[in-house]
C-alpha cells in the first residue's frame, strides 16, 4: 500500500524577474535613435491550491524544491519580456501551511481555497526608462529582482466531526466499518491502523457525519511510546470525540483518564471537545456491564454508552450523539 504522506517540508522560490533590454531604435537615415530598451517580465509565483482530487500530500514529497518559471527578458522596440508562468501545487481541502518555527500562514479549508506563498521577482527596467536630457543614450538596464523564498511545511489535518480515540485494539476500526462504508485493516493485533481513515455516517437524506479512525493510543504516547500522537492533530477540527475502551479492560475508567491525559499533552482544546465513552465488545462480556458502569463517577453516566460493533447491539443508541454532533456542527 502506498505510504499515506500526511507533512512534508518544501522550499520554495519565486521565478527570477526578467532583465530590462539595452537597446536603441534602429531605423533607416536615423542615425541615433533614442533607447527602446523594454523591460523584463515579472517572475512567476507559487500558488499552493486546494483540490478536491488530490488526496495526499505523496506528489510533492519527491519534489520539495519548488521554482517558478523566471521572467523573460525584455526586447527591443520597447518589448516587454513575457512573465514567468505561476507555478500551482495542488494540495487536499484541509491542508494547513504554516513556517518551520509553527506559525501558521494559511488553512486551505475550503475547496478552492489558495494561497500565494511566494512572489515572483519584478522584472528590470529597460534603458527607455532612463533617458534624460544629459544622457539621451543610456547604456545600462535594470537587472530583475530576485523572487521571494520560503521553507514551508504543508501539513494535512482532516476534516471529521468525530474523532475515534482509544487504546490499540479497542475496536475503533471496527466500528468505522459497522456504521459507515470505510474499510479499514481489522485485526487482532496491536498498532493495525498506521494511518486515519475517514468514513461517511448517513444520518438521512440530507445530513451525514464524518468520523476520523485514527492509530491507537498508549500510554506515553506524547513522549513518543507506540506510535506516538503527532496524528492527534487530524483530531484537532472535529466537534467531538469518541473514547472506545474494551469492555474486557482490567481497569476502563484508568484507560479514560489516561486517554485523556495524552491528548491533554497534545492539546488542551483537543481534549475540552465534547464527548462520549463507548464501551466495546459488549458482546465479549455481556455481564461485565454493570461492574464497567459502575467504575465511572456519576458525572460521566450520561456519556457512557455499551456498544458491540458486532452484534450492533448499542448502535442505535448512538444515533441522538450523532444528531447532536450535527448540531455542533451546523450550529458554529
Ligand atoms: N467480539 C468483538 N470483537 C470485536 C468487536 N469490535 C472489534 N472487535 C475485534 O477487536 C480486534 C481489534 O479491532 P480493531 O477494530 O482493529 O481495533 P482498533 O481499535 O482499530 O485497533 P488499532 O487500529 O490497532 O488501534 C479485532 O480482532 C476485531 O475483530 C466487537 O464488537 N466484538
Ligand atoms: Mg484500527
Amino acid at each position: 500500500m502506498e505510504k499515506f504522506i500526511d507533512r512534508v517540508e518544501i522550499s520554495a522560490q519565486g521565478g527570477h524577474g526578467g532583465a530590462g533590454a539595452v537597446s536603441f531604435h534602429r531605423e533607416k537615415y536615423v542615425e541615433y535613435g533614442g533607447p527602446d530598451g523594454g523591460d523584463g517580465g515579472k517572475g512567476g509565483n507559487i500558488i499552493i491550491k486546494a483540490d478536491r482530487r488530490t488526496a495526499a500530500l505523496g506528489h510533492i514529497a519527491p519534489v520539495r524544491i519548488f521554482k517558478a518559471e523566471n521572467g523573460h527578458p525584455g526586447g527591443s522596440r520597447n518589448c516587454h519580456g513575457a512573465n514567468g508562468n505561476d507555478l500551482i501545487i495542488n494540495v487536499p481541502a484541509g491542508t494547513v501551511i504554516h513556517t518551520p518555527e509553527g506559525s501558521i500562514l494559511a488553512d486551505l479549508n475550503e475547496d478552492s481555497g489558495e494561497y500565494m506563498c511566494v512572489r515572483g521577482g519584478r522584472g528590470g527596467k529597460g534603458n527607455a526608462h532612463f533617458a534624460t536630457s544629459r544622457n539621451q543614450t543610456p547604456k545600462f538596464s535594470q537587472k530583475g529582482m530576485e523572487g521571494d523564498k520560503a521553507d514551508l511545511i504543508l501539513e494535512i489535518k482532516l476534516i471529521a466531526d468525530i474523532g475515534l480515540v482509544g487504546l490499540p485494539n479497542a475496536g475503533k476500526s471496527t466500528l468505522l466499518s459497522r456504521l459507515t462504508k470505510a474499510r479499514p485493516k481489522i485485526a487482532d493485533y496491536p498498532f493495525t491502523t498506521l494511518t486515519p481513515h475517514l468514513g461517511v455516517l448517513k444520518l438521512d437524506i440530507s445530513s451525514q457525519v464524518i468520523i476520523a479512525d485514527i492509530p491507537g493510543i498508549i500510554e506515553g504516547a506524547h513522549r513518543g511510546a507506540g506510535l506516538g500522537i503527532e496524528f492527534l492533530r487530524h483530531i484537532e477540527r472535529t466537534f467531538f470525540l469518541f473514547f472506545c475502551i474494551d469492555i474486557m479492560s482490567e481497569d476502563p475508567e484508568k484507560i479514560y483518564l489516561m486517554l485523556r491525559s495524552e491528548l491533554e499533552q497534545w492539546s488542551s482544546r483537543l481534549a475540552a471537545k465534547p464527548f462520549a465513552v463507548l464501551i466495546t465488545k459488549t458482546d465479549s462480556a455481556p455481564d461485565s456491564v454493570n461492574t464497567v458502569r459502575a467504575c465511572f463517577p456519576p458525572g460521566l453516566q450520561d456519556k457512557l454508552f455499551f456498544i458491540s460493533s458486532s452484534s450492533g447491539a448499542g448502535l442505535e443508541e448512538l444515533k441522538k450523539v450523532f444528531y447532536h454532533v450535527l448540531e455542533l456542527k451546523t450550529g458554529q
